[in-house]
């Protein structure tokens, strides 16, 4: 049974006078507990401490009333291993290397929570990691295979081997973290814990006791759902992310392969194959209550279909996206809640910081897409939390300009060692405890995975609190200037505008010591590419064929022949 509130009190305040009659000096300063926990793909217009307009998440928004929200907080390039790969070693992918979701991670990198452990941390990481190998620097981890599964996944672990657990994942993850927290956790050591989600990553299959809730709402749709692309720039237009014409019926919308036959709908292979592998991942029961739960969709569609046009295909696929997604995220802020519950009841937020962050933003319909990739608003930056019992105080907001370059740096400031000097980030402890400096006007970007899935060109960019330059490069040579505080849904691009010439030769002259400071080079740039391409005609590379990359790899031994 719990101590009584009251009684725990005074225990403490009885056990520090006891305390200060004995010593004249204050007890040393333990290092902290870290509790990262960090979901994949949750976009911060999900997080109701951010806005409201789409879904209450109390318990993630607890650790903004108890600590600082960051309505600034970017990653270095958006997509899932990359940004994971960036957190770890605290230096942007393009000398991590891990620029891509394609490669695996080079484990010679040294890693914050290497350093963490070998300066006394107790270390444990359940959830998603996404490298292709597994993780140094962890007294115990459980990690889901690659991307993972929401129903029965499996877990690759370091002391049981590979296991396959029933039930949800959001729910097991956590059940892995209470164990760990309950039985394995040290007293005498601080810790560092990596909490990891898989959700809400597509295809979004929220927990069975959500269905209800989530089934049956309608969500208000983003002011760009409909956007043509036409000022955006080629780069835009071209991406495959746009709910109406690259979401699947099946695989994504959940229409099972028999009502999209009755209705004649065609959908593409892999829509199909990722539905039936779901299905076949359920249990009997788990399959039955997913199928009578979206029965009626499903009738109330055949009915519509005949008299849909594109407008109420996107208006309804628009709606399906969000009640899967947000549903998925109703069970990770439960889940959040309990962990933050068991912190809060056996002593643990005293010293310990706690961080809610996504391994980056996403798209919840704003110019009509899903996925990330890009440097717009919505999967640039991405949610970031931190609470830190009488460091940070309570309710605090920063609009600063922080990277997920940061954490690394962030966390050895925290328990005093000193970040190896090749780290590229800075500790927000300034930021967080409010004193010490804090400079930062301008923050770079660089995404590289294409051509592949989606469709979003090489780009890489600088961006300040006012502005974007983004430079997209390899298949065609883009620059767009976004102009954040005249145009906050960011769907023009104002760089052929000759009212911005003193902005853009501004902005190209930083980007250029940008680049120079974090040691990115267009020689790297091609490096990268060559590598890719290389990997693809060996028919390595998913979305992107061995004879498309063959066909890419010849044109630029063309290129370079002719130059
Ligand atoms: C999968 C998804 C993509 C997603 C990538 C990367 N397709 O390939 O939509 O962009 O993961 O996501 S799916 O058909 O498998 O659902 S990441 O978060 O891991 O980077
Ligand atoms: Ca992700």
């Amino acid at each position: 049974m719990n101590t009584p509130y009251r009684t725990r009190v005074s225990l403490v305040l009885l056990m520090g006078l006891l305390f200060a009659a004995c010593t004249s000096s204050p007890p040393p300063q333990q290092p902290p507990n870290i509790v990262f926990i960090m979901s994949d793909d949750h976009a911060y217009q999900a997080i109701s401490a951010y806005s409201d307009k789409l879904i209450e998440t109390p318990n993630i928004d607890r650790i903004a009333q108890q600590g600082m929200l960051f309505t600034n907080a970017s990653v270095t390039n958006s997509i899932c291993a990359p940004s994971r790969a960036t957190i770890l070693t605290g230096k942007h992918t393009h000398l991590n290397g891990k620029v891509d979701n394609h490669f695996a991670f080079d484990d010679s990198n040294i890693t914050f929570p290497q350093i963490l452990q070998a300066n006394g941390y107790q270390t444990a990481m359940f959830g998603k990691l996404h490298f292709g190998n597994n993780p140094k620097g962890f007294d115990e981890f459980k990690i889901l295979p690659g991307q993972g599964a929401y129903w029965n996944p499996d877990f690759i672990t370091k002391h049981q081997g590979k296991i396959k657990v029933e039930g949800y994942a959001t729910d097991i993850i956590t059940d892995f973290t209470l164990d760990w927290l309950a039985n394995d956790r040290k007293e005498e050591q601080p810790f560092l814990l990596m909490y990891l989600h898989k959700a809400p990553h597509r295809a979004w299959y929220m927990a069975d006791r959500h269905y209800d809730e989530f089934l049956n709402r309608k969500f208000e749709e983003p002011e760009t759902l409909f956007e043509d692309y036409k000022t955006m720039g080629k780069a835009a237009a071209e991406a495959e992310m746009n709910i109406l014409h690259h979401m699947g019926w099946s695989g994504d919308n959940k229409l099972s392969p028999e009502t999209l036959d009755e209705l004649s709908i065609n959908e593409i292979g892999p829509d199909i194959v990722r539905y039936n592998g779901m299905l076949r991942r359920f249990t009997p029961a788990q399959r039955q209550a997913f199928e009578k739960a979206y029965r009626p969709i499903h009738e109330s569609f055949k009915a519509a279909y005949p008299q849909m046009d594109d407008k109420d295909k996107m208006h309804w696929k628009y709606q399906r996206y969000m009640q899967d997604y947000l549903g998925t995220i109703k069970a990770v802020d439960e889940n959040v809640g309990k962990v933050l519950d068991y912190l809060e009841a056996n002593n643990l937020m005293d010293n310990t910081i706690i961080v809610y962050t996504s391994d980056q933003g996403f798209y919840l319909g704003e110019h009509g897409w899903f996925d990330k990739r890009f440097a717009y608003n919505e999967s640039f930056k991405t949610p970031l939390l931190v609470a830190w019992k009488d460091r940070v105080q309570p309710g605090t907001v920063s609009d600063a300009l922080v990277q997920n370059l940061d954490f690394a740096q962030t966390f050895l400031d925290a328990a005093n060692i000193n970040a190896p000097e090749a780290m590229q980030g800075e500790s927000l402890l300034p930021l967080l405890t409010q004193q010490g400096n804090w400079s930062r006007e301008s923050v770079y970007y660089h995404y590289y995975e294409y051509p592949a899935e989606h469709m979003v060109n090489r780009h890489y960019a600088i961006v300040t609190k006012d502005y974007k330059l983004i430079h997209y490069y390899f298949a065609t040579n883009e620059w767009v200037l976004i102009d954040r505080r005249n145009d906050p849904l960011e769907q023009n691009n104002f760089y052929n505008d000759s009212s911005y010439a003193q902005v853009k030769a501004d902005l190209h002259q930083k980007l250029k010591a940008l680049r120079l400071k974090y040691k990115d080079s267009d020689e790297l740039s091609n490096q990268y590419i060559d590598q890719f391409l290389s990997s693809a005609v060996s028919g390595k590379v998913y979305g992107l064929s061995k004879e498309r990359a063959r066909e890419i790899l010849l044109q630029r031994q063309a290129a370079r022949a002719n130059n």
